[in-house]
């Protein structure tokens, strides 16, 4: 990066604001525990399947915290990984391959090392092969001080790819049970990825008469069992005493339907959805952020997975301005930038959900962030 280049960028986060909104620093001190739950999008929370709610126990803390059912993934080639990436890191995934292969090493910013100034001790647990997305290399080079994957784990029930959500958040709570606060887990779930298929004895979501099988009901029934997996951690984080100095926070990694899979909600609900409807209400992915002292309250803003960061650090109170994004409790008119991935195009999605075209100085931000990836630029020793 030419000094010039290093003198823009640094200009950049320099301007950026303080997150300030009226819950500035209310969970400061808490232990954080983030769940990215594999391919959770907003529509199914609240949806029914023969009277039963899909989702009832994230519903719960949706209506009981703070929800976001607004928010845009902004993965792209990373998938997964670039999920973990954005809300760790504050910055967008690089515009071609996985940042967790091509930087692996990199000094990103990260939650995980601004809690580290203030003791917390950070630990990320995933229940897929350590090497996966070469996650044992980028992990630490997000801050984790423990990285626990299967190989660590009891594999004693597998589903899909590996560990099942259920045992994997027994497991990750008997690993938190005895530390000491502060700490913040991260929690990347795996159940629910496509193709969706559960064993019969794991399936409780009762289908709809006429849709067995169907796509859209095996989505459901994924998101159930993990749904359920997270209210057994959740209950015992009660439990022990820890979930009243804990906030909880829930996000879906990147989509679980696509556009190209639209049909399957067409057939199942019997409507028509254009392409523009389903980039506006059935794209986003929900956020939610629980904790016992904050009243309920949904924010129908839109924003982008890359604002996930600024709000954390807005309610822990932590002044870094090393990110992308901004705090979405502040009030404001959000957006979000959509990369190109499994959307052919880039796009902005204004404060109304709508599509508009990307602007230059909208291609000046992703293109800043590709090139702090690109160069390294948190890397103090390199000049
Ligand atoms: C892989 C898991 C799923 O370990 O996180 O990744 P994805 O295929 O969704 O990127």
């Amino acid at each position: 990066m030419s000094p010039e280049e290093k003198r823009t960028v640094s200009n950049y986060f320099d301007k950026k604001n303080k997150q300030d909104s009226t819950y500035s620093g209310s969970l400061a001190g808490k232990n954080v525990i983030i769940i990215q739950v594999e391919s959770l999008q907003a529509f199914p929370l609240f949806q029914k399947s023969s009277g039963q709610e899909v989702t009832p126990f994230m519903n719960k803390l949706a209506k009981d915290g703070l929800f976001f059912p607004h928010v845009y993934p902004q993965t792209v080639f990373g998938n997964s990984s670039d999920g973990e990436l954005i809300v760790n890191s504050g910055l967008y995934p690089l515009k071609q391959g996985a940042t967790f292969f091509r930087f692996p090493y990199n000094d990103f910013p990260s939650l995980a090392k601004e809690l580290k100034k203030i003791d917390y001790q950070s630990y990320a647990f995933h229940g897929d092969e350590e090497n996966f997305w070469n996650r044992q290399h980028a992990y630490p080079a997000l801050g984790f001080d423990d990285y626990i994957s299967i190989e660590d784990m009891q594999q004693d029930e597998i589903i899909s790819m590996g560990l099942s959500d259920r045992s994997f958040f027994k497991q990750g709570y008997d690993y938190l049970k005895n530390k000491q606060n502060p700490y913040y887990a991260f929690f990347v779930t795996l159940t629910s990825h496509v193709p969706f298929s559960l064993p019969a004895d794991q399936i409780t979501l009762k289908p709809e008469v006429g849709k067995e099988g169907s796509y859209l009901t095996k989505y459901y029934e994924a998101l159930h069992y993990t749904d359920s997996a997270i209210e057994e951690f959740v209950k015992n984080l009660k439990g022990n005493g820890k979930l009243k100095d804990s906030v909880i926070v829930i996000y879906g990694d990147h989509d679980g339907l696509f556009v190209k899979d639209k049909h399957e909600v067409e057939g199942y609900y019997g409507i028509k959805i254009s392409d523009e409807e389903w980039i506006e209400k059935y794209m986003p992915i929900p956020v939610i952020i629980y904790q016992e002292d904050i009243q309920g309250r949904t924010i129908d803003k839109v924003a982008g997975q890359v604002d996930i960061l600024p709000t954390l650090y807005d309610l822990l109170g932590i002044q870094s301005s090393s990110f992308f994004g901004e705090t979405m409790l502040n009030g404001e008119e959000g957006e979000a930038l959509i990369l190109k991935g499994d959307y052919g195009a880039q796009m902005k999605i204004n404060g109304k959900g709508r599509v508009e075209e990307f602007l230059p100085e909208d291609q000046k931000e992703v293109d800043m962030s590709d090139q702090v990836i690109r160069s390294d630029y948190f890397n103090q020793t390199i000049d």
